[in-house]
């Protein structure tokens, strides 16, 4: 099978999307983009929309975690992402689009505004990655794509006050898919690998990983994508921890 895909190294979505070819057994080339300047580069190989994941596979343009997704289920239907029965589908595919719309943007929300803050935590979140040019150099010339990053994501102090408010309550969701057998089952499903990622990306933060690593989705995370790349040290005003802390 022909596969390239198209991702921001350390990217949640991207990752989701490789932890799913990888399931499926499709080797696949990865390009790997720097933020900002992907919306322009995923245009000019062709793709209607400006975000990664993005993939090229049997001629074929797809885009976004979901839909790629659905799309491997079409293309390799075993081990299938979905499950058969009606109603684990319907509830795996409630996981996963929570995961896709309510988990993954305050994630992102959070990393840009730490990043905004110290970029040198950046560079290990490129471990491994081949950007066209060196890593070094990538680095110096960071400033306006972090900027930029944070600026089009809102990675503002009331997004990220807010996404950390709303923390405990979603890390209680993903629980509660654990306990129901949702999430981290024997076979993992496509709401496992669009959840693992977000919390995985999360507890690449040294203030949310106390908070998250161990409860039933840190255990998921690390089982689904133990190797997350990237830390970054405490940043986030103590203040804006509470909640996570279980004081309100
Ligand atoms: N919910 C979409 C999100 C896609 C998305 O927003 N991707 C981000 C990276 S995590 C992106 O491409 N951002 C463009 C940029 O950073 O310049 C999915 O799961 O595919």
């Amino acid at each position: 099978m022909n596969a390239r895909l198209f991702v921001i190294p350390a990217s949640h979505p991207s990752v989701a999307a490789q932890l799913m070819l990888e399931h499926k057994g499709i080797a696949y080339k990865r390009t790997d983009l720097l933020p900002v300047i992907s919306k322009v580069a995923l245009r000019a190989v062709g793709f209607p929309g400006i975000t990664v994941p993005a993939l090229k596979i049997e001629g074929d343009k797809v885009q976004g975690s979901r839909q790629i997704a659905r799309e491997l289920d079409r293309l390799v239907p075993e081990p299938p992402l979905l499950p058969a029965d009606a109603e684990k589908r319907a509830a795996v595919e409630e996981a996963e689009r929570f995961g896709d719309e309510v988990l993954q943007p305050p994630m992102r929300q959070i990393l840009w505004w730490a990043i905004k803050r110290d970029k040198t935590p950046l560079r290990s979140y490129s471990e491994g990655a081949k950007l066209g040019l060196p890593i070094s150099l990538a680095m110096k010339t960071a400033a306006p794509i972090v900027a930029m990053s944070a600026h089009f994501n809102e990675a503002d102090d009331e997004h990220v006050r807010t996404g950390l408010a709303a923390m405990p309550a979603m890390l209680d969701k993903v629980d509660a898919w654990i306990e129901a057998g949702v999430l981290g089952g024997a076979e993992l499903n496509a709401a496992d690998f669009q959840i693992a990622p977000s919390i995985g990306l999360a507890m690449t933060l040294e203030d949310l990983r106390p908070a998250i690593e161990n409860r039933p989705a840190g255990a998921l995370a690390k089982r689904v994508v133990p190797n997350y790349p990237g830390n970054t040290p405490p940043i986030l005003p103590a203040e804006w921890l509470a909640p996570l802390r279980g004081e309100l």
